[in-house]
């Protein structure tokens, strides 16, 4: 027999771009993820957190989730709901209705309290016992017994790793004492494996100061792991024959323009639960609602590539756009909005920065003195060295000229 689980995280209901609202393609997506639950007969939905964007989310997402999972509930082939808590989510807010979601066959962690039996979540298909989810939200390290401070970040490092790897091989102790014979998948909301340096807002987003954990914190008798928290979509590169399948399932809609790049999807998990255990993961692209376009060059170029803007997704596109420029130009936000405009509904400009380029770069290096607006301090040092000793400023002369610009400024 086969267990047939849809994956999918960081939905960030809520989220807004430059106070533009996502509630349109979240609709959206949601739509078709209930689609595929119910057109592939799925056995089990997986949500590895960061449900909302905020702790306390708008009553418009609060309203979304709780539509959706009622939806949900009535998709005769799903046996189960399990969703967990991320960095993003209040613990506390998606636990509370908990009492109510058990009745719909949704199970929520919404945070780690140290109550491990909670967190083992047994799974029956038509009264029978086919998996044990072992149920991990977001965890701060600090929750798990380690505090960083005054520690080297190598042994910092390794005490997470310890942690993690402690936690999950308890859990999977527990899951085999109590469900014996059954397929064990986990969840996470952390950062494992490679990642990217855009994967992130800040740093601080990731589990304390060390970057990762490694595949090998999940214990070997899990077959599949859904991690959330990057918001890209791909398989961690196994650093151990016996860890188990990890993925990231990638959030659902592009949320920054950072992601526009990406492949948005959901994974489409088969886990053969018989002895070979193998375990089979497809991509279920979401298709694109609205697009998020990033316009960049100079006045002249954003202008014409905003006339030129078309699109074949439903919603029109949100538009950032970046204006290299010598000079400020006032204005420029209601010229390329006016440009956008179309019979209909219009891209709109969510963002437009203008970005600063040094006058005498645009030019060309002529001799003409640079306006003094667009010149810096260092670049009027290097001027002036060329001048006397005809050749480049070097390193340490600009490093010192730095130190005590910074105590000038
Ligand atoms: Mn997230």
């Amino acid at each position: 027999m086969t267990l047939r689980v849809i994956h999918t995280s960081d939905w960030h209901l809520g989220a807004t771009l430059f106070n533009h609202t996502r509630e349109a393609e979240h609709a959206h997506f949601l739509d078709f993820l209930l689609d595929e639950v119910e057109s592939k007969r799925c056995d089990v939905l997986l949500i590895s957190g960061d449900v909302f964007h905020q702790s306390t989310p708008p009553a418009a997402a609060l309203n979304m989730w709780y539509g959706f999972l009622a939806r949900a509930s009535r998709i005769s082939s799903l046996a189960a709901v399990i969703v967990v808590g991320g960095n993003h989510d209040s613990a506390a807010r998606l636990d509370a209705p908990q009492a109510i979601l058990s009745a719909l066959r949704v199970h929520v962690i919404g945070g780690y309290d140290g109550d491990l039996d909670k967190m083992v979540v047994p799974v029956s298909v038509d009264g029978e016992l086919r998996a044990v989810v072992l149920a991990v939200p977001f965890v701060h390290e600090y929750r798990l017994g380690i505090h960083g401070a005054g520690v080297a970040s190598g042994e910092l490092a390794a005490a997470i790793e310890g942690a993690f790897g402690a936690l999950y091989n308890a859990l999977a102790d527990r899951a085999e004492a109590l469900h014996p014979g059954v397929p064990i998948l986990a969840t996470g909301h952390l950062t494992c494996g490679e990642w990217k340096p855009g994967d992130f807002e800040t740093e601080l987003h990731q589990i304390g100061t060390i970057g990762a954990v490694t595949d090998r914190v999940f214990d070997s008798r899990s077959r599949y792991v859904a991690l959330g928290h990057i918001h890209r979509s791909y398989r961690v590169a196994r650093r151990s024959p016996t860890t188990p399948e990890v993925w990231y399932s990638g959030s659902p809609i592009a949320l920054r323009l950072s992601e526009v790049s990406h492949r948005k999807s959901v994974l489409l998990v088969d886990v053969d639960e018989g002895d070979d255990g193998s375990v089979a993961v497809e991509r279920l692209p979401v298709p694109p609602h609205r697009r998020l376009v990033h316009l960049d060059g100079d006045r002249a170029t954003v202008v014409a590539d905003a006339k030129a803007l078309t699109w074949d997704e439903d919603l029109p596109p949100y538009v950032f756009a970046d204006v290299h420029t010598t000079e400020p130009l006032p204005g420029l936000h209601e010229e390329v909005s006016a440009v956008l405009e179309r019979e209909g509904e219009s891209a709109r400009l969510v963002q437009l920065r203008q970005l600063r380029v040094q006058a005498d770069r645009a030019e060309g290096d002529n001799d003409a003195p640079p306006s003094l607006h667009v010149i810096t301090p260092e670049k009027v040092l290097q001027r002036r060295y060329n001048e006397e000793y005809d050749g480049p400023l070097p390193n340490d002369v600009l490093a010192a000229f730095r130190q005590v610009l910074g105590r000038v400024r």
